[in-house]
């Protein structure tokens, strides 16, 4: 085969796969839909990203650059687009950001033809990942995200300790980036998201205080901290609204995951949950509701999980594992959930605003005991049978 002929074949495959019409996938549980194939690999990376498609300097047409995944995406909807703010992790192992774009937010994701260029802060990260997308009504559209850098303060030889940070920047058009400097706190961050709307009239942010970079330790759970002056901001006081709790699926860790969606009913919240294993960490999905005049109240907790890894989700860089920074709720109350499964793709789920706030209202909370899961349980039973019997 020709050179060009080579370069032709890797366009067309390419293609398939870019423009691959997804399916809903049908056996669902009433709460969401799922989607039949990924919306995102790193095989949809770009192919002028991965080969130089020079014959002199690559007449054997070898792949360049590798991407090794492509997951936890902030979204935001823009000009009538299903905007993606993608992880993209080289085969180097840093992750860098870029946009992908869709017309009807379940299939056709293209990238951008160039990732985006995040300032650095003075002290430049080594890696920075995981942004969650805000259109604030300051009118700036804003991305925190966790900037990595080694930990200088470890013993020598120590080449794994590393500390998170939450980084800040804005921007009008996700293209050109005005980074902000890094959240100060006394404790490490990540998973910090921000508030769309002003509360007593401070920036607000969702915070995740952790001891270290991968146990949260005396971190309590998802915080809540009033900021004074997002261009130089620092967290003061910090209050634990959604906390960790022993035997259930946010036992170890908890993360608030992209900003909660308002709804007549109170703020609807995504997050993810994790719990320990024989087989190391297990990360699902889980909801709750705060109110609509304090968005540090909560007022439904249903139990258990909402979303937990199934099928080919099960397995990847990081098995086990679902994690969701992006949604986007449409003006007729569809919700398109962006969740990646196992450190490695990007899949979309789909619901309604109304099914949401009725899956929480209504789902029993988890009454932290066996004794009360079988008395929920027993309650349910009863009453369907009253109804079969009839
Ligand atoms: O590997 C699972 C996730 O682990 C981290 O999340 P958390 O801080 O809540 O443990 C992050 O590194 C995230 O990117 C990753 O998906």
């Amino acid at each position: 085969m020709s050179f060009q002929e080579k370069v032709n074949q890797l366009f067309a495959e390419y293609e398939a796969l870019v423009t691959r019409k997804n399916v809903p996938v049908e056996e669902g549980n009433g709460i969401i839909t799922r989607y039949a194939h990924p919306i995102l690999t790193a095989a949809h990376a770009p192919i002028f990203w991965r080969y130089d498609l020079d014959e002199k300097s690559n007449p054997y047409l070898m792949e360049r650059i590798g991407v090794n995944a492509v997951l936890n995406s902030g979204a935001i909807k823009m000009n009538g687009k299903y905007l993606l703010v993608v992880r993209v992790e080289g085969a180097d192992r840093k992750s860098f950001f870029a946009v992908a774009e869709s017309e009807n937010g379940i299939d056709n994701f293209r990238f951008w033809d160039y990732p985006i260029t995040m300032p650095d802060d003075v002290v430049p990260a080594t890696n920075i990942y995981d942004m969650r997308i805000t259109q604030h009504e300051d009118g700036w559209i804003y991305g925190i995200f966790c900037a990595e850098r080694h930990d200088d303060n470890a013993p020598a030889g120590d080449l794994s300790a590393a500390t998170a940070t939450a980084g800040i920047a804005r921007t009008k058009d996700l293209v050109n980036w005005e980074r902000l400097p890094d959240l100060k706190t006394r404790s490490q961050q990540r998973n910090v998201v921000l508030h769309p709307e002003f509360v007593d009239g401070k920036y607000a942010l969702y915070t995740r205080p952790q001891d270290g970079f991968i146990d949260t330790g005396s971190g309590g759970g998802i915080g809540w901290a009033l900021i004074d002056d997002i261009t130089h901001a620092e967290v003061k006081e910090e209050t634990i609204i959604e906390e960790r709790l022993y035997h259930t699926i946010k036992e170890v860790k908890n993360g608030e995951g992209p900003h909660p969606i308002k709804t007549s009913k109170g703020w609807l919240h995504l997050a993810h949950g994790v719990r320990n294993t024989a087989c190391g960490l297990r990360y699902v999905l889980y909801m709750y509701m705060t109110a609509l005049d304090d968005p540090t109240r909560v007022i439904a907790q249903p139990g258990g999980y909402f979303m937990a890894p199934v099928g080919e989700e099960r397995i990847g860089d990081v098995s086990n594992v679902l994690f969701a920074n992006g949604w986007i709720a449409d003006e007729d109350g569809k919700v398109f959930i962006y969740y990646a499964s196992s450190d490695t793709r990007m899949h979309v789920a789909t619901s309604t605003i109304d099914k949401l706030v009725d899956y929480c209202m209504n789902t029993p909370k988890d009454g932290l005991t066996t004794s009360a899961s079988v008395e929920t349980l027993k309650v349910l039973i009863s009453k369907n049978l009253a109804i079969l019997k009839k």
